[in-house]
């Protein structure tokens, strides 16, 4: 039976492994970069940790005999998509990324584009209340801005504080509900929402949530996408899967 290797961190990683894991044609296994202490299980094996670059990607392809691989990592997980790319190819292994579209902004939305999370604490105007929806990871260029209040959503309890000014900081892992999105922007008087362009349902609500109480969103664009293949949808991706493995 063939050995498919997912690179997850996204629903959409979850619903394929679920899906090629309930077929039972193939073996699959998920891997994630460990961020969080205890991700959602699924029907699939989880492997955790890092692969100590693409070498070691490479190595881990070769040892367990993988054949194909399918990149489903968050789309700003650039560097281990790269990776990926390089050691599948090192490898000989058949690869393919799975990167769903970016959000647009629609009729009602008030985005304004940033470049990176620097760029978005710059566009953050003095004394606003801002939610940050990016996780605890990239906060760093928002420690300088001790004029404004934020409101930090991270996946597991800060050990921490995470910021040196005012803040408070909650958890949540998606998918989130519009109605529990806009009662979250209300009761803490947010004046601007700042996300990551992550595209997928996962996260979409407190977008929709920001639109409907016209709270303007800051938009942190999406890095450049991975290496070709890409396919933006799990059907396409399982489709290349046949293609490829019969
Ligand atoms: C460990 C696996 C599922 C998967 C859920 C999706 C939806 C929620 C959008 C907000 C924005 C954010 C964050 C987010 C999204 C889904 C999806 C997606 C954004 C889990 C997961 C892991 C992570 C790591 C986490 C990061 C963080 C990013 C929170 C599991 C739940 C903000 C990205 O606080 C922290 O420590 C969080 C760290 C890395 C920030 C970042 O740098 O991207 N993802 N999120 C993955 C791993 O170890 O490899 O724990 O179950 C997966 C999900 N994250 O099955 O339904 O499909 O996109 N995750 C962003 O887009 O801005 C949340 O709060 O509104």
């Amino acid at each position: 039976m063939a050995r498919v290797l997912i690179l997850g961190g996204t629903a959409e990683a979850s619903a394929l492994a679920e899906t090629l894991a309930e077929a039972g044609r193939r073996e699959v296994i998920v891997s994630l970069a460990g961020r969080t202490a205890a991700p959602r299980s699924g029907p699939a094996p989880i492997r955790r940790g890092g692969f100590g670059g693409p070498e070691g990607l490479r190595a881990y392809l070769e040892a367990e005999r993988i054949s194909a691989v399918i990149d489903a990592t968050h789309p700003f997980a650039g560097r281990i998509s790269e990776y990926a790319a390089r050691a599948c190819a090192a490898a000989g292994v058949a690869r393919v990324a799975l990167s769903r579209p970016p959000w647009r902004a629609g009729t009602g939305d008030d985005w304004q584009g940033a470049a990176g999370e620097a760029g978005a604490a710059a566009l953050l105007p003095p004394g606003a209340r801002a939610f940050l929806a990016l996780g605890r990871q990239h906060l760093e260029p928002f420690a300088a801005r001790a004029d404004v209040w934020f409101l930090i959503r991270v996946v597991d309890p800060p050990t921490a504080p995470l910021l040196p000014g005012p803040h408070l900081a909650i958890t949540g892992r998606g998918p989130f509900a519009v109605e529990d999105e806009r009662a979250l922007i209300t009761a803490h008087d947010i004046t601007h929402l700042v996300a990551r362009n992550s595209g997928g349902a996962g996260a979409r609500a407190k977008l929709v949530a920001a639109r409907e109480l016209t709270v303007p969103v800051i938009m942190i664009a999406r890095p450049p996408p991975p290496p070709e293949p890409v396919v933006e949808t799990i059907a396409s991706a399982l489709a290349w899967l046949d293609a490829t493995l019969g």
